[in-house]
């Protein structure tokens, strides 16, 4: 599956969203035209949405318990940019209720659309679950970049390897994979979706958090949730995603209560995170074991590419960061528009 490569026109734009869409003090301004309505709507209350279609959304109370069945309510238009996690104040009514604002998010995904535009995709997540299996083979420049993405946004990833009933899950690559991101103190938890091995751990940690699932796509993403909640019906198998994708229909993040506690956050549509909106500093910043070396080469503006000088290179040479993932950072950086 050749991967859609976005003009240096377009990344630029995605660029200058970025900027609008975190600002998203814009977003929680409460609109006044809410009192043509008044007499038809409950008081305002809060809730939490649970998904968002056109200009509808799902909501449930905050402290809502698995198979609560959500209130629909309509958007209003200056609130376009909601989506699933976002905390709102909303008004109940008969037949369809109204969401009156949103409140300040504590962290929100985002990716880029076909046309190159970045999509909030969930709101309020602590947590991203990178999802990996033996069988479709992970990348760990892939892995690396939805890292990156995440400690930008201030959200802590940690690594699911699913489908360990296979055979293959002992591979050698996939472990010294395994091995070298548990090295630099990433959380990770071997499973299987199929026969139900290891949950017991990974509903632990999940219970503490709001999370939503990355990866590729066959990794078992949904099947994950359907093992992990009874009540979920997240669709299974490649089919169902490459039916959507050639549609063109938007897929929309689904916030899960799992009995378990916790909250998950099932997103077909997130193949991957733009990291075109990020200068090279900040994706060398995503790269953890970096830091205590960022600042301290030769050159200021040093990339870590070829530059004399520069300590994040030797580094390498103490052993003290992999060829690996030094290999992986200037891929991402030689990636990005030149500036
Ligand atoms: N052997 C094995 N297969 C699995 C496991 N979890 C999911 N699968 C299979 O992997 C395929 C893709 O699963 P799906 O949940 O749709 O993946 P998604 O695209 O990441 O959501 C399906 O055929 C599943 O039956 C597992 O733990 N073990
Ligand atoms: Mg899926
Ligand atoms: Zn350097």
């Amino acid at each position: 599956m050749a991967r859609r490569r976005l003009t240096i026109r377009q990344r630029r734009r995605i660029s200058d969203r970025h900027a609008a869409l975190i600002d998203s003090q814009a977003l929680c301004e409460p609109d006044a035209s809410h009192i043509e309505y008044a007499d038809s709507l409950g008081p305002e209350q809060r809730g939490v949405v649970i998904t968002r279609f056109g200009k509808q959304a799902d909501i449930l109370p905050p402290d809502f318990s698995p198979g609560d069945r959500p209130r629909r309510a309509n958007v209003r238009a200056n609130l376009s940019a909601l989506v699933a996690g976002d905390r709102v104040i909303w008004r109940d009514g008969n037949p369809t209720g109204v969401v009156e604002a949103i409140e300040t998010r504590r962290s929100l995904l985002f990716r880029p659309d076909n046309r190159g535009n970045l999509r909030p995709v969930a709101a309020n997540i602590d947590r991203i679950a990178i999802v990996i299996a033996s069988e479709p083979a992970p990348h760990a420049n892939l892995i690396d970049r939805y890292m990156v993405a995440a400690h930008n946004q201030g959200i802590t990833p940690f690594l699911i390897l699913n489908k360990a009933d296979l055979a293959d899950a002992a591979n050698s690559h996939l472990g010294q994979m395994m091995a070298e991101y548990e090295a630099l103190g990433y959380q990770q938890f071997r499973v299987s979706a199929r026969i139900r091995s290891g949950l017991d751990a990974l509903q632990g940690y999940l219970s503490e958090y709001t999370c939503v699932l990355v990866g590729q796509s066959g990794v078992g993403k949904s099947s994950l949730i359907n093992s992990l909640d009874p009540n979920a019906s997240a669709a299974v198998g490649e089919l169902s995603e490459a039916v959507t994708k050639g549609r063109h229909t938007t897929t929309n993040a689904t916030l899960f209560q799992l009995p378990c506690g916790g909250r998950l956050i099932d997103s077909p549509g997130i193949r991957e995170f733009g990291l075109w909106h990020l200068d090279k500093r900040r994706v060398a910043e995503g790269f953890i074991e970096f830091g205590q070396f960022l600042g301290h080469c030769r050159f200021r503006d040093c990339q870590h590419l070829d530059e004399r000088g520069c300590v994040v290179i030797d580094a390498v040479a103490r052993d003290l960061i992999s060829s690996r993932r030094l290999a992986s950072y200037q891929q991402i950086v030689r990636s990005l528009p030149a500036g």
